[in-house]
């Protein structure tokens, strides 16, 4: 049984609310912090070795100890909910079930970074949060853990929601700020990081909802006893949000030692595939992260099990591994077809694209265009020799990470099911029924 750092008391009844979040130890966290010096705990969040939840995997006290810190100049700390990922639904739950968690570790968060003001920049599509967050704000403030002079330290801090129009975009952190600031979430040329130049020019530190969650077991237990859960770099616990063809999708915390086949296949987390269908392929991190093939995704490639962190999922590189990502784990069955999950997921980047840069503005949509057209039977071999070549010119050569998150996917598709594109050109007379690609404009 995995251990349960943030999603301990997810489901006792009534624990959106600030008395009975209280009385399960909730805002502990703050008092332990208010009593310590801002740095020292940026060193404990350093010693626990948490790293950002959002998809990098950035070592957090590292990212905070960039901040910089000039004279008179105001510094904000941001929690991106812009949560837009394919197959990424944890912070959802985490907004939603346990509201408090997130207020607390921002409070911890920017009094440690000598914030006063704080952000929550929420996606528009969870219309329903923000009023869950402003409530759970209120309480904080009514009990005297927000706004002024805060538990009579002389600390004061306002949170502020933020809600999203609904571009993917603007989960980049360039773009979260630019749309924060009034403008088109279009994303900018990092250096400089938020963490020197962010929002209107001031450092900001962006993180992660899961992130910030996180805080308050590092504060709690402290940063040494966090890191001994887990194993190597992948301290602590992980949320991963699981879909697809499995028996029980849903919201999961791991301790990252499992092993895939224990988190594909046992009871406690996805409880199997459905119909006793074979595993097919897997994409364990989100829609960005590259898809690896069942034989891959269970064992790596000398026969080691695979387990759910960052660095053994990543074992092997993109030639045999993935990617941790931000944990949107999505399974396929062996009825699944890459070829149109693919062909799905590029008309979903070229959609999102923002259009700054010529290769992402333009490969992604040739991508989509070159996936339907395999994927509806008129295809030709050159044509995957076409996509792959696409796919390569994108990576690497932009602005923001979209380009390649639009990449991976389908460098992944073609390396390990080529078989499956090249039946999709051999075969166009069996493509009808499930095999039809749908409607794509
Ligand atoms: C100061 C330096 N700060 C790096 C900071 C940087 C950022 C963080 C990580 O993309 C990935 C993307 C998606 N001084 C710094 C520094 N930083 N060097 O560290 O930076 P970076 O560039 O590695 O990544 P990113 O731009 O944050 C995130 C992938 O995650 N992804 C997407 C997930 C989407 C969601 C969602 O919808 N919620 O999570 C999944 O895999 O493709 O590669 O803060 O400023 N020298
Ligand atoms: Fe915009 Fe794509 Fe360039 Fe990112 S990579 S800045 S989404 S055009």
């Amino acid at each position: 049984m995995s251990k349960k750092l943030l999603l301990k008391h997810a489901h006792v009844e009534g624990i959106r609310t600030f008395d009975v979040y209280r009385k399960h130890g909730g805002y502990e966290s703050v008092e332990k912090a208010l009593k310590m010096e801002p740095d020292a705990i940026t060193e404990e969040v350093k010693t626990s070795g948490l790293r950002g939840r959002g998809g990098a995997g950035f070592p957090t006290g590292l990212k905070w100890s960039f901040l910089a810190k000039p004279e008179g100049v105001p510094r904000y700390l941001v929690v991106n909910a812009d949560e837009s990922e394919p197959g990424t639904f944890k912070d959802r739950y985490l907004m939603e079930y346990i509201p408090h968690l997130l207020i607390e570790g921002m409070i911890v968060s920017s009094y440690a970074l000598g914030a006063n003001t704080a952000y929550i920049y929420i996606r528009g599509e969870y219309s329903w949060i923000p009023d869950i967050l402003e409530a759970a704000i209120e309480e904080a403030k009514a009990a005297g853990f927000l706004g002024n002079n805060i538990q009579g330290t002389g600390y004061n801090l306002e949170i502020y929601v933020h809600r999203g129009a609904g571009a993917y975009i603007c989960g980049e952190e360039t773009a979260l700020l630019e749309s924060l600031e009034g403008k088109r979430g279009n994303p900018r040329l990092k250096p400089p990081f938020p963490a020197v130049k962010g929002l209107w020019a001031c450092p900001t530190v962006v993180n992660n909802v899961e992130t910030i969650a996180a805080v308050v077991p590092v504060i709690n237990l402290g940063g040494a006893e966090y890191a001994k859960i887990g194993v190597g770099r992948s301290t602590g616990t992980k949320l991963i949000s699981a879909c697809g063809n499995i028996n029980k999708p849903g919201v999961y915390e791991i301790d990252m030692t499992i092993t895939v086949e224990e988190f594909i296949y046992s009871d406690e987390y996805c409880g199997g595939i459905p119909n006793g269908k074979r595993l097919k392929a897997c994409i364990p991190g989100g829609s960005s992260v590259p898809i690896v093939p069942a034989n891959l995704l269970l064992r790596t490639i000398n026969g080691e099990p695979r387990y759910m962190n960052y660095e053994s999922l990543a074992e092997g590189g993109f030639a045999t591994g993935t990617m941790m990502g931000s944990g949107g784990f999505i399974v396929l069955d062996e009825d699944q077809s890459v070829v149109k999950h693919t062909m799905s997921l590029s008309h979903f980047y070229a959609h999102e694209s923002c259009g700054q840069c010529t290769p992402c503005r333009e490969g992604t949509p040739w991508m989509f265009k070159i996936l339907k057209k395999i994927a509806s039977g008129q295809g030709t071999r050159n044509d995957i020799d076409l996509l792959w070549d696409v796919q390569r010119k994108i990576e690497g050569n932009t602005i923001c990470p979209l380009g390649d998150a639009a990449a991976w996917p389908v460098a992944a598709a073609i390396r390990h099911f080529r078989d499956e594109f090249e039946w999709y050109i051999d075969n166009p007379d069996a493509l009808t029924g499930n095999y039809g690609i749908g409607n794509y404009d």
